[in-house]
């Protein structure tokens, strides 16, 4: 009968917390390895099937490390701020520290059921006031450091949840959260200046044991891109202007020039008989997104303003059109156009009619974007690629109308949102001093509890006068606070940081303690973050490192994407389709570590898949199994006696046994874990043959025994806990060392044959002891004496008989 269950759980949790056994000490005899899994957003009540995949997973192999050696350190906490408390209180007046500090307390308990060694000591909160005090503090620091900026920008503004989004929570031009379309509106904003680390944050990417999609992301969020920028002369008129183009070898081939809606110089270059079509399609484009507007299917549209540009090279005369497909935000937003060798530009010519004359040689078709040497471009015809666009650059440079650029996709982070929920920007206006950035005494500034919650589409820092009116730290008059909070992306901007010192009341941090535990060897968490989170805090990271508060470069070595687990119908998990698997009540039955199991044996860890429930059946199985052959064991080594030989049914226990502790310990080490698991189940195979002989090898038996536990107690916890006691054991399994496992072992038994011709014995020769006949015969052919002496003749017949020798019957 089974005995595994959940009352095992709470058994072996409570011990664990009396004993302290995962408690984080620090212990310079020990290398120390970081371990960290991206902490939960508490919005919705409960832990979920995708927390369990995160943390389970995760967990079981910093158990592993555990007892390889290293000294774990695997912290949990809460990303406790943000919009969805806010709404929920929008919708039902429950103030969101009311139900954020609610879910918190569900979430712990279950992450707790869980079983998982997480170091509660080391607990952060990020909506706790000595949490976002530090928060504050760093956004001083950064102001100080002259990387935080207020500036007036148009920003992405989401009219449902009334706030800025930046531009990584903008998806396919609509709000991430809401799904609402995004408008553009301008609005005074603080900034903080990412791009001074554009360079380092990508070149950095190499050093990183990151997944190579996630890097590619970031590459491409970066968008570094090597090219010019030239200058043109606007015609009759004492203007000019910069367009930047990594295609500088076609400059010969523009036949016109084309301004983002929104650039400025508009309205200068707009005569009076094109105002009234130019204006009306400035405001047309304020309605279209970034994305669209990019998009290389959607029409190209544009109106002429008039005016005419000279082109530096050969002084042609080029009309100046605006038109939504060029970009304020990137490059000078300008744009000279080659309709014979871009895509764009040859769909906007010829809708408008403009001319299109090749510079580039290749291809037969236009547009023709290829490389190739140049064409109808005078004293440079013939130069092509690198070297055709240094020389036109060299040219231009000479006299001053261009030069080398290097552009950016990446733009600074916008970190104001005009929400309660969330840390408030520790700044006052005053009418004297200006903007003042508090100092650090003067922290935390604290959220007001008392604010009023309406779907106003204001928000309540912006409405309360209590909050609004303070004094100025500087002059003593009369100030006003900041409304706005910041981004809650900055909270989980340096949260691992605040970890290993999470109780400091005079600093965010030691420096000493935080750089010998840092950087974070392991984190583990879900691809969604591949830009935003994972990029904000490699910047904060490289920021802090150069204010000199930090000796590393990058926040985390080594990362993993666990994939999603999805319904049993293969759709995402959503409460709308009711195909959501709620772990407790599995754990209920089968005990966390059937769940956890079943979580890494029936899916790839990076790819998840759909949950089925014969499949944590069968795992559960496979665990009462496991459990029945321990009981049986242990009556075996108590009551029989034991045979001395190691016989070929020992060793062949043994093979299995090598062979298990290699897998599991191999692929665990990739999170490979489904394949691990399968190495215990032949393991498990191997015993159910092994137990019911009539004689057993105790040393054998129990040293497999003993090892298996071992091996399988990171997966199985608290079941492999409760065996472990059951074979005497008064410590904890994971007190114990990883086993090794016997390369000789995995080499099965060879023997001898000899190999003769036509009866008599030419050689001698090694073979598996497993070798069936075809292998057999196979091998004999050919080994080499037996090549040369069958060379030129014909074999007839080859006769085994198996384990001694061969006969080759040759004419
Ligand atoms: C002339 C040209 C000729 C271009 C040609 C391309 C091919 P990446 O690689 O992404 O940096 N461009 C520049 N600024 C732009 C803006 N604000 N909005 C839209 N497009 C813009 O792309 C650089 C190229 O994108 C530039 O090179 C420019 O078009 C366009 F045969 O200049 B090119
Ligand atoms: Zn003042």
């Amino acid at each position: 009968m089974a005995n595994y269950g959940k009352h095992t759980d709470l058994k072996w949790q409570k011990k664990w917390e009396d004993s302290g056994v995962f408690k984080f000490v620090e212990n310079k005899e020990k290398e120390k390895l970081y371990v960290l899994e991206m902490f939960s957003y508490p919005s919705g009540s409960k832990l979920h099937a995708g927390h369990w995949f995160n943390y389970g997973p995760t967990d079981s192999w910093a158990r592993m490390k555990k007892m390889q050696g290293y000294n774990v350190f695997q912290p949990m906490g809460f990303d406790a701020f943000g919009l969805p408390a806010e709404n929920f209180a929008i919708k039902t007046g429950i103030h969101p520290m009311d139900s954020t500090l609610k879910n918190i307390e569900t979430m712990e308990k279950q992450l707790k059921e869980m079983g998982a060694m997480f170091n509660w000591d080391h607990e952060v909160v990020t909506c706790a006031p000595d949490y976002y005090k530090w928060t504050q503090w760093l956004f001083t620091e950064l102001y100080k450091n002259g990387l935080a900026y207020r500036k007036k920008a148009p920003v992405n503004w989401c009219p449902s949840c009334n706030t800025v989004l930046a531009n990584e929570q903008v998806v396919d031009g609509a709000c991430e959260r809401c799904q609402t379309l995004v408008v553009k509106k301008d609005l005074t904003q603080w900034f903080f200046k990412i791009t001074k680390y554009a360079d380092e944050l990508l070149e950095d990417l190499d050093k990183l044991d990151w997944p190579e999609k996630t890097k590619s992301m970031q590459k491409h969020w970066i968008g570094r891109s090597y090219g010019s920028q030239v200058s043109f002369k606007v015609q009759d008129k004492d203007l000019d202007f910069s367009v930047f183009t990594t295609r500088v070898d076609t400059l010969f081939g523009v036949s016109y020039v084309v301004f983002a809606p929104e650039n400025d110089m508009v309205k200068e270059l707009t005569t009076p008989e094109h105002q009234a079509e130019v204006e009306a399609y400035i405001e047309q484009a304020k309605m279209q997104n970034e994305i669209d507007r990019q998009s290389l299917s959607r029409e190209k549209t544009g109106v002429f303003t008039g005016s005419y540009a000279i082109n530096p090279v050969n002084g042609r005369v080029i009309p100046i059109w605006v038109g939504d497909y060029v970009l304020n935000t990137y490059g000078t937003g300008i744009v000279m156009a080659v309709p014979a060798h871009d895509e764009r530009d040859y769909e906007f010519a010829k809708k408008y009619e403009l001319p299109i004359e090749r510079v580039i040689e290749g291809g037969d078709a236009l547009p023709y974007t290829e490389v190739g040497p140049m064409v109808n471009s005078g004293e440079f015809n013939g130069l092509q690629g690198d070297e055709a666009k240094e020389q036109v650059t060299k040219w231009l440079q000479d006299r001053g109308q261009g030069e080398l650029k290097v552009n950016y996709r990446l733009r600074d982070w916008l970190v104001s949102r005009q929400r309660y929920w969330g840390a408030p920007i520790p700044v006052v206006y005053c009418d004297h001093c200006g903007e003042v950035v508090l100092e650090e005494k003067d922290l935390p500034v604290e959220l007001p509890y008392d604010v009023e919650f309406a779907p106003d589409g204001k928000s309540p820092l912006a409405k309360s006068e209590a909050f609004l009116h303070t004094t100025c730290p500087k002059c003593g008059g009369p100030a006003t606070r900041e409304a706005d909070t910041l981004d809650t992306f900055v909270c989980s901007s340096w949260y691992y940081l605040r970890y290993v010192d999470n109780k400091n009341a005079d600093a965010p941090f030691d420096k000493e303690k935080i750089n010998t535990m840092l950087p974070v060897d392991k984190y583990v968490g879900g691809p969604e973050h591949a830009v935003m989170h994972l990029l904000y805090a490699r910047f904060i990271t490289k920021a802090l490192r150069d204010m000199g508060y930090l000796s590393f470069d990058e926040p985390f070595k080594s990362l993993t994407h666990q994939g999603l687990i999805l319904g049993p119908d293969g759709q995402k998990m959503s409460k709308s389709k009711g195909n959501t698997i709620s772990p407790d009540e599995y754990i209920t039955q089968y005990g966390s570590d059937v769940f956890r199991m079943y979580l890494m044996f029936g899916f790839s860890y990076a790819e998840g898949g759909a949950w089925s429930d014969e499949g944590i059946r069968s795992v559960s199985r496979f665990v009462d199994r496991v459990e029945r052959n321990f009981h049986n064991i242990r009556d075996i080594l108590h009551s029989s006696s034991s045979t001395e030989d190691l016989r070929s049914e020992d060793k062949d226990l043994l093979y299995w046994n090598a062979n298990a502790i290699k897998g599991v310990t191999e692929d665990s080490e990739k999170m490979q874990f489904n394949t691990a698991i399968a190495r215990m189940m032949e393991l498990t195979n191997a015993l159910t043959k092994y137990i019911p002989m009539e004689k057993h090898n105790h040393e054998v038996l129990k040293k497999v025994t003993l090892d298996f536990i071992r091996i399988l107690a990171p997966f199985a916890p608290h079941f492999s806990e409760e065996i472990w006691e059951m074979f005497g054991h008064e410590g904890s399994v994971f007190d114990e060392s990883w086993p090794a496992f016997d390369e000789k072992a995995l080499v099965k038994d060879e023997v001898e044959i000899a190999i003769q011709i036509n009866g008599k014995i030419k050689e001698r020769i090694m073979i598996p002891s497993d070798a069936n006949d075809e292998e057999i015969k196979a091998l004999s052919l050919a080994t080499a004496a037996i090549q040369k002496e069958t060379d030129g003749k014909t074999v007839v017949k080859v006769i085994v008989i198996k384990g001694r020798l061969v006969n080759i019957v040759v004419k």
